[in-house]
């Protein structure tokens, strides 16, 4: 994609910040170097861009459009510099001006459109995407503010906000030319026409514009650009009355303007919940409606054909329910602006749509009130009750058997609209994120559909891009991995594969010893600068980094710090091998016991880390602000990976890849993507401990287990509860009751206490194993060679030939 050598990029950088900052390389800022730099790749994108775009028109190759109220897109600098092969000429000419390549990246403000694991995953989609040439679009929201920045303050989780945009983003371009009309609320009027058909016409909507920012999306190394479609939210010209301050309805309008911006004002922070609020479905409608008119547009642009062709040349992805509106609108659009009739504008809508379910956490599933759809979206509503009426006549009549499932089958139920059923009915895929949640989806939460429609299930086990988790965030084990199998594991990541060879290889793994080594040393230097600890670098580094929730169990990683704890104050000279246990997690702002976990674990931290008996044995340390850069730094020091869900909760999980892709071992429970990752690496390279989902279904159903008993019978988790709610850890006796009444009187809804023993004698086997050297690396280096089935591309590929037949 370019022809520059290091001299060139030097006076590229040079030029840049003559013409865009009138200053020269010696007084430039980090920041205006950073600005250059971006300037001369956005220089060499622009036509490839253009180029792409042209290819999709001339080919008329199928397109997907991935739509997500989240795209957690991180930092793109040097992501962009590495797939257009800049990446090591830019760090030798910043290295040579005497810069720290590092200091200049990170003035790029990361970029948090999303809240986990569900935002980067669509990140690591269209990465995936373009890298392997097919022409694919993501279609999200352009936030004003990101997700909130978190601070600590004496333990306590406080909320800033991201306001992302106040310096400019060098990667959008606004597309004013391509915004579109969004209308809500109103009254609709339905007039027969002579020839039968209605005709429909709305008095008092709102307008907005839906006005596209566009971020391009780089291949690697294969000259193709996609787009990243972000919508923002503004005034309409429609509605711009140009008033002056003197006016009587001034400050209405001012009012009324702000109101309209807020649709793509912030994110809401909720991870795997489902808040009702109206500005959240107006910002889903504001999503979908726009997505949709624009890839009518596009296909009327390449296209000379009727919309009932599209099918054949283009499929939505859904990315779980929060775009699921796209049904009813779909259908508004093909019959009311379209003249289709019901049944072909169905036809159409259902072989366009797909959807990926995200989570089977019932506090998860969105279900709207009738109320708030009908005001909002008036014609919406009356298309979704025709589709639930015609849905509930065909169970009647063509599955008798169901027929006393009709009303849990509904979409319309109780007053309320279950999203879920509608993305289900009006799709033509329906799939899980890994192996066992899509089973879990067909056997259990989706079963009647699944009855209903067998063949629109299917599971696409996640994965992420080794492209940004290995070989960017680990430049040292990347280049020794090449080293030993060359470099065609970049193209192909099921060649790391290759690396099984050198599993008995003394020297390979003293190498790859050395790189984790680095790392650990580079994080603890972080961990320095940023809180004062000193962490020890040949102790474990054990690590668990994800949203806090209860059902993820960080609370059970505490009570097994709080053990070790115990133990060492009883017998300070036991034989153990030293640990620093690292977290990293942002909870909900309105998670109440989230929160108190995040408290629990910073005294913890200041009881275990100021005990002069510990001495270098134990350390906790929590890092504040977790985000994809955050990620990027503790991810290649990793060596053990906490990944303790509660057996059936976790749908996926994409952390266990990227950190089995760096070497570290697993210590999980058989939930989600672990099961594929023990089923490839084998039970010897991986601590799996705990109840399965199976076991926990079971208990559900029969009203949970008894978890008192366990804190009678088990004097080690008496002895942390009793400290947990005896102030032991905390200035007041008070502190942690919540916790502590959480698990004895509503019966450990999570399984914490249940799991506990099994937890901590599998830590005692990892102590043991991380003495052996050899076996460790062993074990590192057999699940690196594994690990590139867990690459996007290979989901992407997949999605590719079963879904979207590209
Ligand atoms: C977020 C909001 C609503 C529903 C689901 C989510 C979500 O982030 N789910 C997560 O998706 C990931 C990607 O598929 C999975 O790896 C996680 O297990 C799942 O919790």
């Amino acid at each position: 994609m370019h022809n520059y050598d290091p001299a060139s990029f030097h006076t590229a950088i040079e030029g840049k910040l003559k013409r865009k900052h009138r200053t020269t390389l010696e007084e430039a800022t980090d920041k205006e170097i950073y600005y250059s730099i971006a300037s001369i790749i956005q220089d060499l994108v622009m036509p490839k861009w253009f180029e792409t775009n042209q290819e999709i028109q001339q080919n008329k190759s199928k397109q997907v459009y991935y739509i997500s109220m989240e795209f957690l897109i991180g930092r793109l600098i040097e992501s962009n510099l590495q797939n257009c092969g800049l990446l090591d000429i830019c760090n030798q000419t910043l290295l040579d001006l005497g810069r720290r390549p590092e200091r200049i990246y990170e003035q790029e403000h990361d970029a948090a459109l999303g809240n986990g694991g569900l935002g980067r995953l669509a990140a690591c989609f269209l990465d995936s995407i373009a890298s392997l040439g097919y022409a694919g679009h993501g279609s999200g929201i352009r936030y004003r503010y990101g997700l909130f920045e978190q601070r600590i303050i004496h333990g306590n989780q406080v909320e800033l906000p991201d306001y992302w945009l106040k310096e400019e983003y060098p990667w959008e371009t606004r597309k004013p030319d391509e915004a579109v009309e969004i209308r809500f609320g109103g009254t609709v009027h339905e007039h027969k026409r002579r020839d039968g058909s209605l005709e429909i016409s709305y008095e008092n909507t709102d307008s907005v514009m839906a006005v596209p920012y566009d971020v391009p999306v780089l291949g690697y190394h294969n000259e193709v650009v996609n787009t990243l479609r972000l919508w923002s939210a503004e005034l309409s010209p429609a509605e711009n009355k140009g008033l002056s301050a003197s006016d009587q309805q001034y400050y209405h309008h001012l009012d009324h303007i702000h109101s309209i911006e807020q649709i793509s004002g912030f994110l809401y922070p909720d991870d795997s919940t489902f808040e009702g609020k109206e500005l959240r479905l107006k910002q889903q409608y504001f999503l979908v409606s726009a997505t949709i008119k624009n890839i009518i547009a596009n296909f009327r642009r390449n296209h000379d054909l009727p919309l009932s062709m599209m099918p054949e040349y283009t499929v939505i992805q859904i990315n779980d329910t929060h775009p699921s509106l796209a049904v009813p609108e779909l259908m508004r659009i093909l019959m009311d602006e379209e003249g289709y009739g019901w049944e072909k504008a169905w036809q159409i809508t259902t072989n366009l749509l797909a959807y990926t379910n995200h989570t089977t956490l019932s506090e998860a599933l969105e279900k709207w009130p009738v109320s708030m759809i009908q005001n909002l979206l008036p014609r919406l509503y009356m298309i979704i009750h025709e589709i639930n009426e015609r849905f509930c006549e065909q169970i009647y009549t063509t599955h008798p058997e169901l027929r006393d499932k009709i009303h849990e089958l509904a979409i319309i139920s109780y007053e309320q609209i279950h999203m879920a059923h509608l993305a289900i009915v009006g799709s033509f895929s329906v799939n899980g994120v890994a192996k066992i949640h899509t089973e879990i989806l067909k056997n259990k939460e989706m079963k009647n559909f699944y009855t209903l429609y067998p063949k629109k299930f299917n599971n696409k086990t996640n994965g992420i891009t080794h492209r940004r988790w290995l070989q960017q965030v680990n430049p040292c084990l990347a280049s020794k991995i090449t080293d030993v199998i060359g470099p065609r594991w970049v193209h192909e990541p099921h060649k790391l594969m290759n690396l099984l060879r050198y599993t008995n290889d003394a020297p390979f793994l003293e190498t790859m010893k050395d790189c984790k080594q680095h790392s650990k040393h580079l994080l603890a230097k972080y961990v320095y600068e940023q809180q004062g600890v000193k962490l020890n670098t040949d102790s474990i580094f054990d690590v668990q980094i994800k949203r806090l929730h209860e059902y993820k169990r960080q609370l059970m990683n505490v009570f097994h710090i709080i053990y070790l704890y115990n133990e060492l104050k009883d017998n300070p000279n036991m034989d153990i091998t030293p640990r620093t246990f690292i977290f990293a997690a942002k909870a909900a702002p309105s998670y109440h016991l989230a929160k108190e976990v995040i408290k629990l674990i910073h005294h913890v931290a200041s009881v275990v880390n100021n005990d002069p008996d510990i001495k270098d044995k134990l350390k906790v340390v929590f890092l504040e602000n977790y985000n994809v850069s955050l990620a990027e730094k503790i991810i290649p020091a990793a060596e053990v990976s906490e990944q303790i869900s509660t057996a059936s909760k976790e749908a996926s999980g994409t952390g266990n890849m990227k950190m089995m892709m760096n070497g570290a071992i697993t210590c999980g429970t058989l939930d989600g993507a672990n099961i594929e990752i023990r089923d490839f690496v084998g039970d010897d390279n991986i601590f799996i401990f705990g109840l399965t989902a199976e076991q926990v279904l079971d208990y559900y159903a029969h009203g949970g287990y008894d978890a008192k008993s366990i804190y009678h019978a088990d004097v080690r988790v008496k002895r942390v509860l009793d400290q947990l709610n005896g102030g032991v850890f905390g200035s007041q006796e008070i502190e942690f009751k919540d916790l502590f009444y959480n698990i004895m009187y509503h019966n450990d809804p999570f399984f914490v206490l249940k799991d506990f023993g099994p937890y901590v004698e599998t830590h005692e086997m990892i102590d043991r194993a991380y003495r052996d050297q050899n076996h460790w690396q062993r074990m590192a280096a057999t699940n690196i060679a594994h690990s590139g089935k867990f690459s996007s591309d290979r989901t992407i590929m997949e999605y590719v030939s079963d879904i979207w037949k590209l």
